[in-house]
Formats: C-alpha cells, sequence, structure tokens
C-alpha cells in the first residue's frame, strides 16, 4: 500500500503529474526568457495556462514542448514535431482507465505510434522469424515519467488496438504540454505518459544475447 499512499497524498494537493509537466515547462521558459531569474515564483504559484500562453512568443513555447525525439534502434532517428504529427493521418478512440483519483473517460486524436516509428526505419532483421516482435518501445515524459510497450501491442495489426501518439484529448490540443501516449485496453492509467518528449526503440536481443 505503501506507493498507493504516496500517490493519494500527492492527489490531495491536486494533479501532480499536470503540476509537474506544467512546472517543468514554466521553468523552461522562465531559464529561456530570464536566465538570471529564480525560478521561485513560478514554481510556488503553480504556472496557470493563462499565465504561459502570456510568458512569450509560440516559437518560445515550441522549444519547451511538443516536439518528441526518435532514438534507438533505429535507421532514421529523428524528432516530430506537434505540426508533423498532426500532419501525419489521424486516429479517433474513445478511452476509459482508472487512476489513484478515480476513473477517467477521454477521446483522443492522433497519429499511430506505429506510423511514427515507422517513418524512422526500426532495425528489423529479415532473416529472423518475426524479429519485430524483439522489439520494446518506451515513452518518456518531460517529467523523466516511463513507460514500455512491447512492438507487438504497438502494431494495429497484431494486436488490433489503436496505440496513439495523440495531439488532442476532448478536443483540446496538447500543444502546451506535449503529446500523449494513448494505450487503448489499458485497465490502469499508468501509460498514458503526458508530455512525450523521447521515444526510444529497443532490442530485447541485446537485454538477452543468448
Ligand atoms: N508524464 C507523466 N505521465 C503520466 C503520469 C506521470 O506521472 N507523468 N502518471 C500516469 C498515471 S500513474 C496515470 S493513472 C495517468 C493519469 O491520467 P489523468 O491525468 O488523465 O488522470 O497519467 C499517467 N501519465
Ligand atoms: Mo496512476
Amino acid at each position: 500500500m505503501a506507493s498507493t499512499r504516496s500517490e493519494s497524498t500527492l492527489v490531495s494537493i491536486g494533479s501532480p503529474r499536470r503540476r509537474a509537466v506544467a512546472s517543468a515547462l514554466a521553468t523552461a521558459l522562465l531559464a529561456t526568457l530570464t536566465p538570471a531569474a529564480p525560478a521561485t515564483a513560478a514554481t510556488a504559484a503553480g504556472p496557470s495556462s493563462t499565465q504561459q500562453a502570456a510568458a512569450g512568443p509560440s516559437s518560445v513555447r515550441q522549444a519547451a514542448a511538443g516536439t518528441v525525439k526518435v532514438r534507438g534502434q533505429v535507421n532514421r532517428p529523428r524528432s516530430f514535431t506537434m505540426a508533423r504529427l498532426r500532419g501525419l493521418p489521424q486516429h479517433t478512440v474513445r478511452v476509459r482507465y482508472q487512476t489513484s483519483h478515480g476513473a477517467e473517460k477521454h477521446t483522443f486524436t492522433g497519429p499511430l505510434l506505429s506510423d511514427v516509428l515507422q517513418l524512422t526505419e526500426p532495425r528489423i532483421d529479415p532473416d529472423v522469424k518475426n524479429a519485430q516482435l524483439r522489439l520494446v518501445v518506451t515513452a518518456t515524459g518531460s517529467d523523466g515519467y516511463r513507460a514500455a510497450l512491447a512492438w507487438a501491442e504497438l502494431d494495429p495489426a497484431f494486436s488490433g488496438k489503436k496505440v496513439l501518439l495523440a495531439v488532442t484529448q476532448d478536443g483540446a490540443k496538447l500543444d502546451e504540454e506535449g503529446p500523449r501516449l494513448v494505450v487503448p485496453g489499458d485497465v490502469k492509467g499508468g501509460r498514458y505518459v503526458s508530455g512525450v518528449v523521447r521515444l526510444h526503440v529497443g532490442d530485447t536481443d541485446a537485454l538477452d544475447p543468448a
């Protein structure tokens, strides 16, 4: 119960993850705009989205959030802006999941994670049977939060589910905090990583070379 209790304690003062993401964004913004200024004002007050919008031009906000780097076992490592993610074929999913603060029900839109990753050309050995099933993908948020998926889970042809890198939640753009991993079918919300800044494609052969 220890982990549940600590999560509940945080929840009692608000939404810890949103605060963490917003706080990281505000700190990055402050560092960009006023490098010498201490971040105490923004972190103590908890920045509102209005304050963030008023803080500077959109180019500054873009630099702080909304760009996803893809690295690892890929032939073409690259970054995706929110605009680029919106330019890919868009899918819509309606999902529900459980959190420490109750049940959540949301509609997300965005590209399939598999479509995003295919553009980076994951290295798959054609001489190994179902080599793609050996791959794992991690998604990391701006707060360092991370969750892993096996390749088969994010391949809609395999799992039958649409795993998204969502750019909207309930019709609202996620441009401020960045895209969100959406894993339909997950009972708990833990893999709905918010503010994704990095995707890593890994080969499990490196973990178990035998
Ligand atoms: N970046 C980031 N994403 C995160 C978390 C986090 O701490 N950081 N918490 C996860 C957990 S444990 C849950 S239950 C859900 C909560 O989703 P909600 O904010 O839509 O309720 O977000 C997930 N995504
Ligand atoms: Mo959670």
